[in-house]
């Protein structure tokens, strides 16, 4: 089951970025609650932040279907987490302000 995994998670980092840059988050079934489980079912979803575009692109483990959300810019640090308490992960950036 595992293994099956991550030859998805492979075949979607290929066809998502066509190799190109890319931070790679998280790619590792987990055990405990994850900070990357967007879908809330209580398994890591493989995730690729693409800092250059501000995307974000994750893979539910829930049924294998994708999302990509356009949140940030190239200097944030993201910070994802359940911010409003409903168990889904949030996608969220921090970005610092200079000359406060
Ligand atoms: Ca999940
Ligand atoms: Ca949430």
């Amino acid at each position: 089951m595992q293994r099956r995994s991550l030859k998805i998670a492979a075949l979607f980092v290929y066809l998502m970025l066509g190799l190109s840059s890319a931070l790679i988050i998280h790619a590792q079934t987990a055990t405990h609650k994850s900070p990357f489980d967007f879908d809330g079912d209580n398994k890591t979803d493989f995730t690729i932040w693409r800092p250059i575009a501000g995307d974000w692109y994750i893979l539910k483990s829930s049924n294998g279907s994708y999302d990509i959300t356009h949140f940030g810019v190239k200097s944030d640090k993201i910070v994802p987490g359940d911010y409003d308490g409903d168990g889904k992960t949030d996608v969220a950036v921090f970005r610092r302000q200079e000359n406060i």
